[in-house]
């Protein structure tokens, strides 16, 4: 009896220090899923003692490298080269049209004074007081800049001050540009809201929207009047300061407006800043566009880079967040997996819509635009390319002699 009272207890105690271990040590690890073939490909020979990261190789299964890039940027020629004292940015997605390659950017002058003094007259960042501009090319280097496509509204109206970061979609003979806008004084503290603008051709006119498209959640409660971003009674939904980088893709029979969301009294997280993307639906191009229950739908990322595949949605996601530099796939368009750890993407990406993205995962990745800092004053857009990469090999390795 004592016997059995001791054993009772020793049973107890193996289920309370169980309990204690932290909670990612008690995973749905189970090591009867896995067989000597796993085992073997990781180079896991102790099956006894498997540490917390030979469990999480195992739990990733057998995944295929076809998500698997490197980039490479190179300059462009004609006009989007580089130009002293101008700020192009942020290019969109490039289409074609009539054998002619078009990409919208944010375009704007001189140098940024920052927050430092007026802001009502003064420049703060490289992205204020911009307009969209668009340019064309033949074979997707050398530019031609054709003009001014959307600029900043009257004064009072919410685009006033600044209309930048543009995406667009082409869709039943339309022409469709989603941006982000700010209206003046251009504070730290200021929101930030996306329009749009469509039109029957690629080269305008313009129709812009009366009213924004999408705007921060209002659930956040900022703390005193300092004109600080950090300091908040409440920060609310993961988007209550900015909706940034809109981008809308057509997905099964409605309309997804991507984009990235800033957070009042956002945080700096153990992978980087805490920036989040959001998605909103509606059922037409012109909306309205209704957040998803299920947002964030990203922990990670910063400039939207999306594109349909496979019947469903893969993302990019980099600069911050403790899932930078990978790719990401979602059947639904909302809950997204890891697909491939890569080393890092340029910025700002504007993919070829053109190319035949089911070709293969990453295809629409081959070419496409991005921009790059000259200085904090000046950014540039540059075109990037992406290959597979499926081996490693030294140098001279399979050359004969
Ligand atoms: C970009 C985008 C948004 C930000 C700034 C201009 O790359 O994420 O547009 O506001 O930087």
């Amino acid at each position: 009896m004592k016997r059995l009272l001791n054993l009772l207890l020793i049973a107890l105690f193996a289920g309370v220090t169980a309990c204690n271990c932290n909670k990612e040590n008690q995973s749905d690890f189970d090591i009867r899923n896995y067989n000597d073939a796993d085992f073997d490909r990781l180079g896991i020979s102790d099956k006894n003692h498997l540490s917390e990261a030979s469990k999480r190789a195992l739990k990733w299964g057998k995944m295929s490298n076809e998500w698997f890039i490197e980039f490479e940027v190179s300059d462009l020629k004609g006009d989007l080269a580089y130009e002293e004292g101008v700020v192009r940015r942020d290019p969109s997605a490039v289409i074609k049209v009539n054998d002619k390659y078009y990409v919208w950017y944010t375009k704007s002058t001189g140098p940024t004074q920052g927050f430092g003094g007026d802001v009502e007259n003064e420049k703060v960042f490289p992205w204020d007081r911009c307009d969209i501009w668009y340019a064309t090319s033949k074979d997707g280097i050398t530019w031609k800049e054709e003009g001014l496509a959307v600029g900043r509204g009257p004064k009072g109206a919410y685009d006033d001050r600044s209309v930048f970061t543009v995406e667009v979609m082409q869709w039943d003979g339309m022409y469709y540009l989603s941006y982000q806008t700010v209206k003046s004084p251009y504070t730290v503290r200021v929101k930030n809201q996306v329009g749009l603008a469509w039109s029957n051709s690629p080269d305008g006119p313009w129709v812009k929207s009366e009213k924004p498209i999408l705007s921060p959640a209002d659930n956040g409660v900022w703390k005193g009047e300092e004109q600080d971003r950090f300091s908040v009674l409440k920060k609310g939904d993961f988007d209550s300061h900015k909706v940034h980088d809109p981008c809308i893709i057509p997905f099964n029979g409605k309309f997804y407006l991507y984009y990235k969301g800033e957070q009042m009294g956002e945080e700096i997280t153990f992978g980087g800043r805490q920036i989040r993307h959001g998605v909103a639906i509606a059922d037409k191009p012109k909306g309205p566009y209704v957040k998803s229950p299920y947002n964030p739908i990203s922990n990670s990322g910063h400039e939207i880079c999306v594109w349909p595949y496979n019947g469903g949605i893969a993302s990019l996601i980099t600069t911050d967040g403790p899932e930078k530099n990978t790719i990401q796939w979602s059947p639904d368009g909302i809950n997204f997996s890891i697909k491939s750890v890569i080393k890092g993407a340029p910025h700002a990406i504007g993919l070829n819509r053109s190319a035949d993205s089911e070709k293969e995962p990453t295809e629409i990745l081959r070419w496409g635009l991005t921009h790059e800092y000259k200085s904090y004053d000046y950014q540039y857009i540059r075109r990037f390319t992406s290959r597979r990469i499926v081996a490693h090999k030294a140098k001279g390795v399979g050359l004969k002699k």
